[in-house]
């Protein structure tokens, strides 16, 4: 697929910006900054990128909890996500997701879910929402190769055949769900296979080629807008880091096999790309120099950012008309949540 050395350009960019970002996310992880969980996706840029680049700004993303990346793609400002990772009021979710549950709706992202598979249902649904409304948009939903052997994934897959709902499925294939690898947990390892029990279209493709998986997307989605025709669509891919920061990663892999996944990083493959249409490596620093800027300045902005108040956490967290069902819950809650947390009521 042709694309020009510009737009090339800027998703270079955008592939920069989340390598340094997951840099300062794991250093601020490190030094207790950031709570909860932290999931980094180094090595998955070009699929991250390539697939969110294919979408129109009304489609809806939805992803699992490695969403760091998948937030910058969509256009959440670099301040909003790392404040979201603090936990800071200023955050995309206000500070009540952290890093899993990025959230920006405006911008049509659906977040960041944090059980695996929990997001597939939910997709699925927004494709429908989007069938009864009239609207000629689809949901793009990423997934990982581990949770193609989740219940949900067959759920929806089959609703979605059934139904033919504008969504397409995307695998994220790094070969590994924590630290079991696809061979292990997969009797199936070519994943995108198994959309065939569904009479589903699929294709796999390699993950870190990023003018092919922006052409595999572009195809898929279209296909997905223009005729309702859901399908999956399998990126091969590779993490650099652990499951999660609290994982080095090197119980269940070798050094050799990372080095050897490092040789096809898709950032050197992009700069490769753009040397040989006539940029220069001057520029191409520049733009590596700019993004690790862009973070750091991140970085101070949500350090600055106060927490959020503990009498609003429970703002927009539930439907109207909860308040009563909590009532007689809380009278026994043991750690003072009525006090603190519901101290508002429930903020509707
Ligand atoms: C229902 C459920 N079971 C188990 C977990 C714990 N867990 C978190 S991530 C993960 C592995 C998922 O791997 P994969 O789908 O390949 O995604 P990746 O982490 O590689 O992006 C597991 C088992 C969970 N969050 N939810
Ligand atoms: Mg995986």
């Amino acid at each position: 697929m042709e694309i020009s050395k510009q737009t090339l350009s800027r998703l270079y960019e955008q592939m920069l910006l989340i390598r340094s970002f997951e840099t300062a996310s794991e250093r601020e992880y490190k030094a207790a900054l950031i709570g909860g969980y932290c999931h980094l996706s180094s090595g998955q840029e070009a699929a991250t990128v390539g697939s969110t680049y294919a979408l129109e700004a009304d489609d809806r993303l939805i992803t699992g909890y490695r969403c760091h990346g998948f937030a910058l793609a969509r256009g959440v400002p670099p301040e909003a996500v790392m404040a979201e990772l603090f936990g800071r009021a200023g955050g995309c979710a206000h500070g009540r997701g952290g890093s899993m549950h990025l959230l920006d709706v405006g911008r049509g992202y659906f977040g960041g879910w944090g059980i695996v598979a929990g997001q597939l249902p939910i997709a699925t649904g927004l494709a429908l929402a989007l069938v009864r409304q009239q609207r000629r948009q689809c949901v793009l939903c990423e997934l990982g190769d581990g949770a193609v052997n989740m219940g949900a994934w067959h759920e929806s897959l089959n609703l979605a055949s059934v139904w033919q709902l504008p969504v397409v499925f995307l695998v994220m294939n790094n070969e590994y769900g924590m630290g079991t690898s696809v061979e292990r947990a997969s009797a199936v390892t070519d994943l995108h296979q198994r959309a065939a029990a569904y009479g589903m279209r699929s294709e796999r493709i390699d993950g870190n080629d990023l003018p092919a998986v922006i052409e595999a997307t572009s195809d898929l989605t279209a296909a997905a807008r223009d005729d309702r025709t859901p399908s999956v669509l399998e990126l091969v891919t590779y993490r650099f880091r652990g499951h999660s920061v609290a994982d080095p990663g090197l119980s269940y892999r070798t050094t050799e096999e990372i080095a050897e996944h490092a040789k096809h990083d898709p950032l050197q493959r992009v700069r490769a790309t753009l040397v040989a249409a006539g940029v220069s490596e001057d520029e191409l620093n520049a733009l590596a120099a700019e993004a690790e800027q862009r973070v750091l300045a991140a970085v101070e902005w949500a350090r600055a950012d106060a927490a959020p108040e503990v009498s609003e956490l429970a703002k927009g967290m539930y439907a109207p008309g909860s308040a009563a069902q909590f009532a007689g819950m809380l009278a026994g809650a043991p750690f003072g949540e009525r006090e603190l947390v519901f101290a508002g009521g429930l903020g509707q």
